[in-house]
């Protein structure tokens, strides 16, 4: 069976964008792939972490992917800190990769802005460490948002790089998955910026946790323009909010923008945003409360976390057994 690794950062403020673009996704492939689902918490802490917000967090997005429908019995569930070959595969890949690589990594220049001197060395070597997640359990497909589209690439390019060096064909080059109307859902202040957990302003997402009463009140804010839906998808050319309210009741729904827009062209926003207030609820609400509920229970997500990180670990020592072989290492 192939096999699937993806992980999201327990840095707080989960959101709908991580949903659409992710999580649901893996609900809907786990019954075709053998799958692994980590929370990346080594990845967090490329930026400034505090260490009891990191801990909640990691339980956070522990919950939010059992409420959302992933079945610890047929995935594997983890944390990747728990797991220390994740960071023992980094460094092997980091000896493979050339700088110039990296230097074209535009998250990186986005999350070190101008203070690019002062960013650390594990957020600019983050897509190195991602492709070990990815390549020490050998998955074959990575279901992700279009924004980690450049770091999977780069994660086939350095196992080609491997293969190559060792004359070997060890590592599958993973194939992305971008899949849904929502790949890249943007903030509900600026079409032209993605929803992201960082951004300062609460209003700019919608967050798995919010209660029915905050998702209806940010969608009711979200930015619009002042014309009128328009009633097919050439027409939001030009409208970023407009095609990102549009894009997410698409994916909401399970239908197209073209749907959407023949239901609600000539509409005003006041109408369309009732609308998707109130699916938006109705698919994030039952999830949020579970996620209370599980999150009430710290000993059931820590237990789902443990079993995970025993199955996980077990894969990861069998193969870095055999990268050990590869590239040379002695195991006396
Ligand atoms: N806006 C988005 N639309 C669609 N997919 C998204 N993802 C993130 N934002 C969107 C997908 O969610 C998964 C987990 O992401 P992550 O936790 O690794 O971090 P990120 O991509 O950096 O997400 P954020 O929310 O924007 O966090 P910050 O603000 O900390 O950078 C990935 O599959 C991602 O594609």
């Amino acid at each position: 069976m192939n096999r699937i690794f993806s992980g999201v950062q327990p840095t707080g403020n989960l959101h709908l964008g991580n949903y659409l673009g992710a999580i649901r996704n893996w609900v809907e492939l786990q019954d075709d792939y053998d799958c692994i689902f980590c929370i990346v918490d080594l990845h967090a802490l490329t930026l400034p972490q505090d260490p009891e917000g990191l801990r909640g967090h990691t339980r956070e997005v522990t919950a939010a992917y059992l409420a959302a429908g992933i079945d610890p019995e047929k995935c594997i569930i983890f944390n990747q800190s728990s797991v220390p070959g994740h960071s023992e595969l980094a460094w092997l890949f980091a000896c493979i990769t050339p700088l110039g690589w990296l230097n074209r990594m535009t998250q990186f220049k986005e999350k070190a802005g101008k203070h690019r001197e002062n960013a650390g060395l594990g957020l600019y070597a983050y897509p190195v460490l991602m492709a070990a997640d990815i390549l020490l359990y050998k998955a074959t497909h990575v279901p992700v948002g279009e924004d980690q589209k450049q770091h999977l690439e780069l994660s086939r390019d350095i196992a080609g790089a491997f293969n190559r060096q060792y004359e070997t064909d060890y590592f599958p080059l993973p194939e992305p998955q971008i899949l849904g109307e929502a790949t890249r859902v943007m903030s509900l202040r600026d079409g032209s910026n993605k929803m992201s957990k960082s951004d300062p302003s609460d209003y700019s997402r919608i967050n798995m946790t919010d209660d029915a009463d905050t998702i209806a009140l940010k969608v009711r804010r979200a930015r619009t323009d002042p014309e009128p839906l328009p009633d097919t998808v050439d027409g939001l050319e030009g409208r970023p909010e407009a095609a990102n309210l549009i894009g997410i009741y698409a994916a909401l729904t399970r239908t197209t923008r073209a749907d959407v827009v023949a239901a609600f062209g000539g509409k005003m926003f006041s109408e369309f945003k009732d609308a998707l207030a109130t699916v938006a609820v109705d698919t994030l609400g039952p999830i949020g409360a579970e996620m209370q509920r599980l999150l009430a229970e710290p000993g059931l997500v820590d237990g789902v976390l443990h079993r995970g990180a025993e199955r996980a670990g077990e894969i990861a020592r069998h193969h870095l057994s055999e990268i050990h072989r590869i590239v040379g290492l002695l195991r006396p």
